[in-house]
């Protein structure tokens, strides 16, 4: 076929979801395990759409053997009559045009102005072969494609057994030329499927495993109250959940919000823009805690709570009135624009003083008509206070010690002689002898070494001031040189990469966990922007002619099936076993050691984890480590 018979339309069309196959990082994030899940949200996403505008009640999700998965819903059925311009069915061009859901019919079905992200047709031009099912006008209708590109074309395959019923069922096979991976995740879609059914009250998900034969439904009346209720889950709770919406019809902007304080000392805000996620955060998360701050502070001086000092500046601080609480921010708006790193900061500058003005006036309401709740509040915000006073003291004691020593830093600390951050490292160590052996073998320009003693303190049951007060956790502090809570500054961080390299066995993920729930809760920035690493030592080595190691028994039963016969296993039994040139390549090289990048998957999920993991849910605690045991690497 020669190029003139093409219409211009057509080769629009094709060098549009071929773009999407030129680089589907940009339209989906990844081609790994989290760009697949994409693949299923952005289908779920229609018909989330659809029952946002009043259409659709339930949406089935199946993961099927054949290595497929569906998305079901009975909203109205994407429309199949043809479209006036390009005169083929609506649903042809919704599949093959990129972005072509939108412009339908802008009225009725994007009430939110099209709140979702990439289409459908993203969906198609990823996956191997799609099938549609349309059931609309007493017809079901189905329709092929490939690769973006129609295989058959629509055509009627039976009659709905009812003259209304009505709804669309997309099923794709993801790509093998696209995907690393082509496994759905159970575990993965659960989590996100439950956020999108609290994001959405009374609608109803069910999510169907046919490979692990698993079912479960997610259908939550309550909405973002029963989500702030589920995240507290397993903690201490002081009042009944603070719930309020408003609109801002001007501007098209709506905010749900649900408050609820435990008697912990974490804060824990999740912020979603139409319903994704925002980890990094962004304007709406700063316009809802400065408002957050004035509400209670004003409430806490007009109830006497507050009493000025003698100086007169008395009042409570951001972190006094974050401390405990938990938060669910549900931001709607026409035009998002998503920055930073992962995409999911929120940057509409307007958004801030709109989120601002529209909590203060929500909550300043709340407050007056239930003084309890509000009383128990600005309480507990002045107990945080009274305790940030002495913590304050304890610092500046920890401030006047480190003096004595060295430039500031801790003692113990073997810095690196380079001051230039962008390829320095810090590697933090368990145990002297492990400390002794790295600070041998390091780059001693780019790598730093800070050895611990043993296990540090667990934050998640201790109160920052005990936090502030123990010596291994000031020493990583001042190692580190950002400082921590609301007097974090990204821009004094000493090191780019911070290693956490403990031993492969029972101990040493322990000490993993007890530092990175410390990361987690005092410096998750750090987090977020991918400066925190684990070290990935080998379990084995392996000699034939050269050796060569390996970091699990898969690997090592993989390897010595390919070397054949005569080889020479040796397991490590930890850091402290392995020579300085061995501990060098394997852990510590930059071009040719084992590191993992820490990350956040789910924010709600991972705040769970570590509160479940590191605090008094034993119970929670327990299943857990039943249901991951088979994942971790035991040596006991
Ligand atoms: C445009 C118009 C109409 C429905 C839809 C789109 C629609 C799209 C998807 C995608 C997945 N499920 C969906 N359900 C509906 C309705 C037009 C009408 O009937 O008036």
């Amino acid at each position: 076929m020669s190029a003139k018979d093409y219409g211009a339309e057509s080769i629009k069309v094709l060098e549009g979801l071929e773009g999407v196959r030129k680089r589907p990082a940009m339209y989906i994030g990844s081609t790994g395990k989290d760009g697949l899940h994409h693949l299923v949200y952005e289908a779920v996403d229609n018909s989330v759409d659809e029952a946002l505008a009043g259409y659709c009640k339930n949406i089935t999700i199946t993961i099927k053997k054949d290595g497929s998965c569906s998305v079901e819903d009975d909203g109205r059925g994407i429309p199949v009559e043809p479209h006036p311009i390009l005169k083929i069915p609506a649903v042809e061009v919704a599949l093959t045009r990129l972005h072509a859901g939108g412009k339908f019919d802008k009225k009725s079905y994007m009430i939110s102005g099209g709140l979702h992200g990439v289409g459908i047709s993203c969906v198609n031009a990823l996956s191997k072969k799609l099938i549609v099912e349309i059931k609309r006008d007493g017809n079901i209708y189905s329709m092929e494609f490939s690769r973006g590109i129609t295989q058959t074309k629509l055509k009627t395959i039976g009659k709905t057994k009812d003259k209304d019923e009505t709804g669309t069922t997309v099923t794709f096979f993801p790509d093998e030329e696209i995907f690393s991976t082509l496994t759905f995740d159970y575990k993965i879609l659960e989590t996100r499927l439950r956020e999108i059914a609290f994001l959405n009250a009374g609608l109803k998900i069910n999510l169907v495993d046919e490979i692990k034969d698993k079912k479960e439904i997610f259908q939550y009346h309550g909405g973002l109250v029963e989500f702030v209720k589920w995240i507290n889950g397993s903690k201490e709770i002081i009042h009944k959940p603070v719930y309020f919406k408003r609109e801002d019809k001007e501007s098209g902007t709506s905010i749900e919000v649900a408050v609820q304080y435990n008697s912990s000392y974490n804060e824990n805000i999740f912020g979603f823009v139409n319903t994704i996620n925002t980890v990094e955060g962004g304007t709406h998360v700063a316009g809802f805690k400065t408002a957050l701050t004035r509400v209670i502070n004003d409430y806490a001086k007009k109830k006497n709570i507050l009493k000025p000092s003698k100086n007169g500046d008395s009042s409570l601080s951001g972190d006094d009135v974050r401390e405990g609480l938990t938060v669910i921010i549900s931001l709607k708006i026409p035009n998002p624009q998503f920055e930073g790193q992962t995409k999911t900061k929120l940057g509409n500058s307007e958004i801030k003083g709109q989120v601002d003005s529209m909590v203060t006036a929500a909550l300043a309401e709340y407050f007056e008509e239930n003084p309890a709740v509000a009383k128990k509040i600005a309480d507990k915000a002045m107990e945080a206070a009274r305790a940030r006073l002495a913590a304050k003291k304890a610092k500046e004691l920890v401030r006047r010690k480190s003096a004595f020593s060295l430039g500031g830093l801790p003692g113990k600390l073997a810095d690196c002689s380079s001051k230039k951050n962008e390829d320095s490292e810090l590697y933090i160590v368990e145990g002297e002898s492990a400390g002794g052996s790295a600070k041998q073998a390091r780059n001693k320009e780019i790598q730093a070494i800070l050895p611990l003693k043993g296990k540090i303190l667990n934050i998640e049951k201790a109160n920052p001031t005990k936090a502030l007060g123990s010596e291994e956790i000031t020493n990583l502090i001042t190692a580190i040189g950002t400082g921590v809570g609301e007097s974090f500054d990204a821009t004094k961080l000493r090191y780019n990469k911070i290693i956490i390299m403990t031993d492969a066995d029972v101990d040493g993920e322990h000490i993993k966990t007890l530092l990175l729930t410390f990361f987690f809760r005092y410096m998750p920035q750090l987090i977020d922007n991918g400066n925190i690493y684990a070290a990935v030592p080998p379990l084995f080595k392996v000699r034939k002619n050269k050796d060569h190691y390996v970091h699990s028994e898969a690997e090592l039963k993989k390897l010595v099936d390919k070397l054949g016969g005569n080889v020479v296993v040796n397991r490590f039994k930890g850091l402290g076993e392995m020579s300085l040139d061995q501990l060098w390549d394997t852990t510590m090289n930059p071009k040719t050691r084992k590191i993992k990048k820490v990350y956040v998957e789910d924010a709600v999920e991972a705040d769970q984890t570590f509160s479940m993991l590191m605090g008094d849910d034993v119970q929670g605690r327990k299943d857990f480590i039943a249901e991951n045991a088979k994942e971790a690497n035991l040596d006991i």
